[in-house]
């Protein structure tokens, strides 16, 4: 029903930020040794996208991937552990913010090294078409993975080999501080990517996260239905600095007038709006009241959990 899926999508995207909000309480303390790229501001891309292809996709990241974990695993208590750097972790406390996965979860692998997870999805697709299997990749990335070499051999791959892809590019304009505008010999991804053999998907005006979740379904079944895979150009912006968790206007490379105009359009704000015009403040209440209690317990579960024993330094590493 509809309004199951609005408030579904609402509790993803509540959880993604509260979450978010809570890092920046804690983080201060110095007690997470991890540097932080957060979210805030494209939960409405992930949430609409994950929750669209939950039982269908095998996920793959960048390290900017606090909403995707949370959407996909929908869980807390693992989540803080790895930023606590516990054994509770996913990854035991050894990945920290920039490496979480949970394969179990379909969340294959993200990474801080930028590009590097949109090969590994495309094999992860060929995978999924040799073995003839339902599922397709998803692979997100930022603008600025498209600048490298990588992005465009995968997509060619792609198209050559009809795998069943699709590339999120979650496009804030930034690389770090650099705009898009002094990066590229060219003016529209879309433009190019449609001379290769894909689906483009490129006319979001807005991160509203019901127009994703619709394109999520569209995009899935498309690949499967003309054997083809999909590139997603989904404009977003970045409310806080590229690394760390604090806001960072009028320091010289964007203005707090820019965040003012994308805010009066935050995806949260406007399906909570959405929701309670619908008469379902008691529903979105109790979510949040549920989900900050989650994050409450969740923080200090990671808090009071042992950090890996020395030996664990050679675990899980190639070589002796
Ligand atoms: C291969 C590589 N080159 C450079 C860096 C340094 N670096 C870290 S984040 C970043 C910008 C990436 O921008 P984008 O892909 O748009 O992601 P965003 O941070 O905007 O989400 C760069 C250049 C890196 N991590 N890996
Ligand atoms: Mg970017």
């Amino acid at each position: 029903m509809q309004k199951d899926l609005e408030l579904e999508l609402y509790q993803s995207m509540y959880r993604m930020r509260a979450a978010e909000r809570a890092i920046q309480q804690e983080y201060p303390n110095n007690q997470m040794k991890t540097p932080m790229h957060m979210s805030i501001g494209e939960e409405g891309i992930v949430a609409g996208i994950c929750t669209a292809l939950k039982e269908k996709a095998k996920f793959y990241g960048t390290y900017r991937s606090h909403a995707l974990y949370l959407a996909v695993t929908e869980e807390t208590d693992g989540f803080f552990a790895e930023l606590y750097g516990k054994v509770t972790g996913p990854a035991g406390g050894k990945a920290g913010s920039m490496h979480l996965a949970s394969p179990d979860h379909n969340l294959i692998m993200t990474s801080a090294v930028v590009g590097t997870t949109i090969p590994v999805a495309v094999g992860g697709a060929f995978r999924e078409k040799y073995m003839n299997t339902d599922k397709i990749a998803v692979v997100f990335f930022g603008d600025g993975a498209v600048d490298e070499g990588v992005f465009w051999e995968s997509l060619n791959l792609a198209c050559l080999w009809k795998l069943p892809v699709l590339f999120v590019c979650e496009d804030n304009g930034l690389a770090i501080h650099t705009p898009t505008s002094v990066r590229r010999g060219y003016d529209s991804l879309g433009k190019i990517a449609r001379q290769y053999n894909c689906l483009v998907y490129d006319s979001f005006e807005q991160t509203d996260v019901l127009t994703i979740h619709a394109m999520a379904k569209k995009a899935y079944a498309e690949i499967q239905r003309f054997r083809m895979p999909a590139l997603a150009i989904i404009p977003y912006y970045r409310y806080l600095e590229h690394v760390g968790v604090n806001e960072d206007f009028d320091v010289g490379y964007r203005s707090c007038d820019e965040f003012e105009q994308w805010l009066a359009k935050d995806p949260i704000a406007l399906l909570r709006r959405r929701l309670i015009n619908q008469n379902q403040e008691n529903a979105v209440v109790s979510i949040e009241d549920a989900v900050n209690k989650q994050i409450f317990i969740s923080v200090q579960k990671a808090k009071d959990a042992p950090f890996p024993r020395p030996e664990e330094l050679y675990r899980g590493v190639y070589g002796e």
